[in-house]
C-alpha cells in the first residue's frame, strides 16, 4: 500500500520540517488562495491510536482506533475549523470574531484570533463551561461574556450581533469551519488506506459529523478511498434533539460540551445519517462516564466526557457492528479540559492526608 503524500512528508527521515498545519498540508482541498493569510498553530496530524482493550471487549475481530483530536493546539478538534475561519476572516479584513460556545470553540476562537491579531468575543452559558476551557479563553485574551442562559440562547444572540455589527461569526454556521474540520476524515483515510466501516462521533451542533462526511465523500470522489463509513452520531440523553427529533428546551448532561438543545446543523446531520446508512442514539451520563473511565484506565487515553460519548455509543450498538469491521471513534477534546469531572470520577485510588513515613506508605500499598 503506497504511503500517502501527507504522511510521506512527515515520515521521511531525517525529519527536518515540522508539520505545517492543516491548511498548508491539505491546501488543494481547501478554499484558500495565495492571498489567504494563514493563521496556524500547527493543528491537525493527530494520532490514530489503536484501542486493544476496546477490541477485546467487543470481540469478533472488530478493529477500533481512536482519533485523538484532543491533541490539537488548544486541546480540541475546534482548532481544525478555527484555522480556516480565522484565516478567511483575516483575508476579509475582519478585526474581530465572535462565537457562542460550550467551551471548546471559545478557547480555539480566542487562540486563533489573537494569533491573527484580531479581537475575540465569546458568549458562554454562565456556570456550565468546564474550568480548563474558561481558563484558556481568559488567558488567550478573549472578552468572555457569561450569559444566564444555555448555549442555544447564546448562539441566537451572537448570530444577531454578527448581522448588525462588524464582527465575524466563527460558530460552525461559518462555512469555513466545516472545511477545516473535514481534514480529520482525510487524515483517517491517509493512515488506514481506506475509509473505516463505522465512524463514531459525539454530536452537539452536529457540525463535526457534517464535516467528516464531507471529507470522506471528497476523498472517495477523488479516488483516495474505496468505501464510505456508516456515520454513527451520539448525543447525551439529556440533550438529544437529533435522536428525539424535537428541540430540548433545558438540555442537561455531565458532558457540558454537548449540552445543546437546538443544533444549528440539524438538517445536515439528518442528511448525513440518511446518506451514509448511519444511526443516531442517546447515551446516558452513566454510560458516558463509564466509557470515559475505561478509556483512561484501560487504554491510557484521557478525553473529556463529551468525547467518550463516541465510545459509549459504539458499546451501546456493539451487536450491530459486523465481525472484522474497522471502527474509528472520534475523541474530540482533551480530558484536561474538565478537571472537575475528572476529580469526581477518578478518585478511587486517591489516598490523602497520609503521614510522611515508610510504614504508612507501605501499609497503604498493601505490603
Ligand atoms: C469536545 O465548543 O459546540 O457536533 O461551543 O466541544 O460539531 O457541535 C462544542 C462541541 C463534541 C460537538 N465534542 O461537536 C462549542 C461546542 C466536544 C465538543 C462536540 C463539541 P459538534
Amino acid at each position: 500500500m503506497p504511503v500517502p503524500e501527507t504522511l510521506r512528508r512527515l515520515l521521511k527521515p531525517p525529519i527536518t520540517q515540522a508539520w505545517p498545519g492543516l491548511i498548508d498540508s491539505y491546501r488543494p482541498w481547501l478554499p484558500v488562495t495565495d492571498r489567504t493569510p494563514v493563521v496556524s498553530l500547527g493543528e491537525g496530524a493527530t494520532p490514530l491510536v489503536p484501542a486493544p482493550a476496546l477490541e477485546q471487549r467487543l470481540g469478533r475481530g472488530i478493529r477500533v482506533w481512536l482519533k485523538v483530536d484532543g491533541l490539537n493546539p488548544t486541546g480540541s478538534f475546534k482548532d481544525r475549523g478555527m484555522t480556516m475561519a480565522v484565516s478567511k476572516a483575516k483575508e476579509d479584513g475582519a478585526e474581530a470574531v465572535i462565537c457562542a460556545s460550550t467551551g471548546n470553540t471559545s478557547a480555539a476562537a480566542a487562540a486563533y484570533a489573537r494569533r491573527g491579531g484580531m479581537r475575540a468575543y465569546v458568549l458562554i452559558p454562565d456556570g456550565y463551561v468546564a474550568q480548563g476551557k474558561l481558563a484558556q479563553a481568559l488567558v488567550y485574551g478573549a472578552e468572555v461574556l457569561a450569559v444566564k442562559g444555555n448555549f442555544d440562547r447564546a448562539l441566537a444572540i451572537v448570530r444577531e450581533v454578527a448581522e448588525r455589527y462588524p464582527v465575524t461569526l466563527v460558530n460552525s454556521l461559518n462555512p469555513y469551519r466545516l472545511q477545516g474540520q473535514k481534514t480529520a476524515a482525510f487524515e483517517i483515510v491517509d493512515v488506514l488506506g481506506d475509509a473505516p466501516d463505522w465512524l463514531c462521533i459525539p454530536m452537539g451542533n452536529a457540525g463535526n459529523i457534517t464535516a467528516y462526511w464531507m471529507g470522506f465523500q471528497e476523498y472517495r470522489q477523488n479516488g483516495r478511498s474505496r468505501g464510505l463509513p456508516r456515520m454513527m452520531g451520539f448525543q447525551a440523553a439529556g440533550a438529544a434533539p437529533l435522536v428525539s427529533g424535537t428541540t430540548v428546551e433545558d438540555p442537561e448532561t455531565v458532558a457540558t460540551a454537548i449540552r445543546i438543545g437546538n443544533p444549528a446543523n440539524r438538517a445536515r446531520a439528518l442528511q448525513v445519517r440518511e446518506e451514509s446508512g448511519g444511526g443516531f442514539a442517546a447515551i446516558s451520563d452513566e454510560a458516558i462516564l463509564e466509557a470515559y473511565r475505561f478509556l483512561a484506565s484501560q487504554e491510557g487515553v484521557f478525553c473529556e466526557p463529551a468525547s467518550a460519548a463516541s465510545v459509549a455509543g459504539l458499546l451501546s450498538r456493539a451487536e450491530e457492528v459486523p465481525a472484522g469491521a474497522r471502527v474509528v471513534c472520534v475523541l474530540t477534546g482533551n480530558g484536561l479540559k474538565d478537571p472537575g469531572t475528572a476529580l469526581e470520577n477518578g478518585s478511587a485510588g486517591f489516598h490523602a492526608g497520609l503521614q510522611p513515613d515508610l510504614e504508612t506508605v507501605a501499609r497503604v500499598l498493601g505490603f
